[in-house]
């Protein structure tokens, strides 16, 4: 038969080489035609498949949500201060980009890893947040700067909203709101965050959606999906950060002596 010189590649997600290309087998014209949106090309370009419109919907919400939030957070800081250093917009939006992880934005994937594996082993939140603390780990998916129990995220709220009106189970959800009201307890501003929300219920939808085998939803939460949903909304802030900053011909910035404590 015929043989095969090994390729140094494989691919699987997306092809170019016919007269269109296509996303997941997919053709563009499809996509365009069918009036696609930016959660079905997700869909089909992370997780090889169509999804149904409330995931998608969901999806799209996500991205929206977490697209920008102000211009004080780490992510725009580092943005703001490489563009008033002349840097151009590939520059400014990686080192926005850069501070993405464990404590801002980043906290998705091990929210929904130890949500997921507290629920799936029965553990009561007691049970669950003491053991972290125990292993001198932050509970990923609670805490939150600005927000508190007085000051709720808005962000949380519709995505919760949402979740309960179109999800067919909420399970993990509200595993990780026993969680909070536990965390709360302990100090006011250990909310549920958008990191946690958006975990809790991306588990939800993998677990929920009848789209994925156990075995496939394991290697998602494994190999960690969805802190590419906060890296790729914080892209479309970060880049009008950059675009600000430029328009409004922003000097370079020098953090001021008297917000510095000098010591030895
Ligand atoms: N303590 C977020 O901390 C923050 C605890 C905890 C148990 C916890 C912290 C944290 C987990 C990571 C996470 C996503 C660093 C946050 C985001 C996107 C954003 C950002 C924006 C946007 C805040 C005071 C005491 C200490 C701590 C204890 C704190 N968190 N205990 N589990 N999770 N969370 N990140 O306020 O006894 O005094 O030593 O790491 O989910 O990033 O808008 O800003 O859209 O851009 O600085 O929303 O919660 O509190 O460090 O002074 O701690 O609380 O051990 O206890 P803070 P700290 P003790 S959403």
């Amino acid at each position: 038969g015929k043989v095969r010189a090994p390729t140094h590649i494989i691919s699987t997600i997306s092809d170019d080489r016919g007269e269109e290309p296509c996303y997941a087998g997919v053709p563009m014209s499809t996509i365009v035609e069918q009036g696609y949106g930016v959660g079905d090309v997700l869909s089909l370009l992370w997780f090889k498949r169509s999804l149904p419109r409330y995931c998608t919907q969901f999806i799209e919400i996500c991205i929206m949500l977490c697209a920008d939030h102000g211009p004080c957070v780490s992510g725009a800081h580092n943005t703001i201060v490489t563009a008033r250093a002349g840097k151009d917009l590939v520059s400014s939006l990686v080192s926005g980009l850069l501070t993405i992880g464990p404590r801002f934005g980043g906290a998705i994937d091990d929210a929904a890893r130890y949500f997921k594996d507290a629920y799936d082993k029965g553990l009561t939140p007691y049970e669950f947040v003491e053991g972290m603390k125990k292993k001198g780990i932050r509970v990923p998916g609670i805490g939150h700067r600005i927000k508190s129990r007085d000051n709720r995220d808005k962000r949380v709220q519709l995505l919760q909203r949402y979740a309960h009106t179109h999800f067919p189970s909420v399970k993990y959800m509200e595993y990780a709101v026993k969680v909070e009201t536990y965390t709360l307890s302990k100090a006011n501003n250990l909310v549920l965050n958008v990191d946690g929300a958006i975990g809790s219920l991306f588990l939800d939808l993998l677990s929920g959606s009848g789209m994925f085998s156990k075995p496939e939803i394991d290697e998602i939460v494994e190999i960690g999906y969805l802190n590419g949903l906060f890296v790729l909304a914080r892209s479309i802030g970060l880049i009008g950060h950059t675009f600000d900053q430029k328009r409004l011909k922003q000097p370079l910035y020098r953090h001021p002596w008297e917000d510095v404590l000098y010591t030895k």
